[in-house]
């Protein structure tokens, strides 16, 4: 029990955040125009907080809210105190920038470090952090919580796959921090280079900031023969650090001393019971540079509360991510979540779980097409036996999902691979 705070009494956390939710209410309301504004507009002053609840009265603050006021005007404290600056790869507009005070910084190397040691990491371990270095939140706050557990962490950040796998040799690396899809890259890799991952030293994986589903972590731990878990987080709140799983592997613990959640219907905006679906939205409880109240994550997940059956942590669970809000396709008319297809296509032996789905728009019809790839054994078989494959993947994708999709096999090792998030999904509507 080395983060006393995970095993405290529902009821003393409960006021903590309480407690915690009025000062940053208050310091909003005193530094951040936009958040004046924002009470202002609905009547209600910090200080009328009084319970928990009385946040569901409150507006969201959603990316948008950040682009509008690029780049600083989310920050709640002066630009001397602000020690650290992250930013999201701005591809679909303004980039949305966060930052950090030193405080922050402490915060998130502890909640990282929590998230390692939830894991069964400790201070005997040689991290080989793969997730990129830079404006992106991955790489520092492994970083950053590797150091704070006392672990052994090494840089590699993303790409340079041979390299990855000769130092994890050469250093005997223990924990893998990367992508669930680069994960299963570097194994292809090992392999293609005549070394079997699982004979390598590694015992742990920490995998996230992708989708990714239960029988995807099936082949990572076949693969490299370890235990694979899911880590959740997201720059706006703090980075990675905001959700891990214990060793029961069963959900997701989010630190809620910091992050305070809840699953909203993104319809009507109101809270759903305990184990429905619905939107995430996080309320940051001690952030001092860029804290958000009520923001919008756009990931679906259902949530439990009530001590953990297998780590005894009190801190609420979130299930795997379930898909986005805006990343759900709508095929004919059809709600469809890439990681749905996903899990047909991996419980199928003869491809790989490299796929990609392709949507287009002929006249008025939606049509999409799954490309995915076929494992080099079964590839060179007859075309007859690849035809046979074809209607098949077909055929479960309609059972599941109710839509009918062409299904186009490929070539082992042709689509194209990320050392960071994956790109599974390429819609040509103009919708
Ligand atoms: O991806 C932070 C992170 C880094 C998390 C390393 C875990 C590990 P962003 O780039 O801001 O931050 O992207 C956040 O990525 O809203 C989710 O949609 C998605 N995401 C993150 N973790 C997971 C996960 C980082 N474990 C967005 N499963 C989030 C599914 C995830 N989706």
């Amino acid at each position: 029990m080395k983060y006393l705070v995970e095993y405290i009494d529902p009821d003393l956390l409960q006021r903590v955040q309480l407690e915690r939710l009025r000062q940053v209410a208050k310091r909003l309301y005193d530094n951040v125009p936009y958040y004046r504004g924002a009470f202002d507009g609905i009547g209600v002053k910090p200080q009328d907080i009084q319970s928990l609840q009385d946040m569901e009265g409150l507006p969201l603050t959603d990316k948008e809210t950040l682009r509008s006021n690029y780049p600083f005007g989310m920050f709640a404290v002066p630009m001397k105190n602000v020690k650290e600056i992250h930013a999201s790869s701005g591809t679909t507009g303004k980039p949305t920038v966060v930052a950090y005070t030193d405080n922050d910084i402490k915060v998130w190397s502890e909640v990282m470090a929590r998230s390692i040691y939830a894991v069964g990491g400790t201070d005997d371990d040689v991290i080989q952090n793969a997730y990129g270095y830079g404006l992106f939140t991955g790489g520092l706050g492994v970083h950053y919580g590797s150091l704070d557990l006392g672990a052994t962490v090494v840089p590699m950040s993303s790409g340079g796959s041979k390299r990855q796998l000769q130092l994890m040799h050469d250093f005997q690396t223990t924990i893998l921090t990367c992508t669930p899809s680069y994960a299963i890259y570097l194994a292809e890799i090992a392999q293609a280079e005549g070394y079997d991952p699982k004979s390598s030293s590694l015992r742990i994986g920490l995998h996230g900031a992708e989708p990714w589903s239960d029988a995807m972590r099936v082949q990572i731990e076949d693969a490299w023969n370890i235990k694979a878990y899911d880590i959740y987080g997201l720059s706006e709140i703090i980075g990675p650090g905001v959700a891990v799983e214990c060793v029961g592997q069963d959900g997701l613990h989010v630190w809620a001393d910091h992050f305070l959640p809840e699953v909203i219907d993104p319809k009507t905006g109101k809270a759903v019971s305990e184990g429905e679906d619905g939107m995430l939205v996080f309320t940051t409880l001690t952030k001092e540079a860029t804290p958000f109240l009520r923001y919008a994550t756009k990931d679906i997940v259902s949530m439990t509360t009530g001590k953990c059956p297998h780590c005894g942590r009190i801190m609420p669970r979130i299930s795997r991510i379930k898909g986005r809000t805006d990343d759900m396709l709508i095929i004919r008319g059809i709600n469809v979540f890439p990681s749905q297809i996903e899990s047909v296509l991996l419980k199928i032996e003869e491809t790989e779980p490299h796929y990609l789905l392709v949507v287009t728009r002929e006249g008025a019809l939606d049509k999409l097409e799954v490309q995915v790839e076929v494992n080099e054994k079964f590839f060179s078989d007859e075309i007859r036996q690849l035809e046979a494959l074809k209607k098949r993947i077909k055929s479960e994708i309609d059972s599941v999902l109710a839509i009918s999709a062409d299904v186009k096999l490929v070539e082992p090792k042709t689509i194209a691979r990320s050392e960071g998030k994956a790109k599974r999904v390429i819609d040509k509507r103009n919708i």
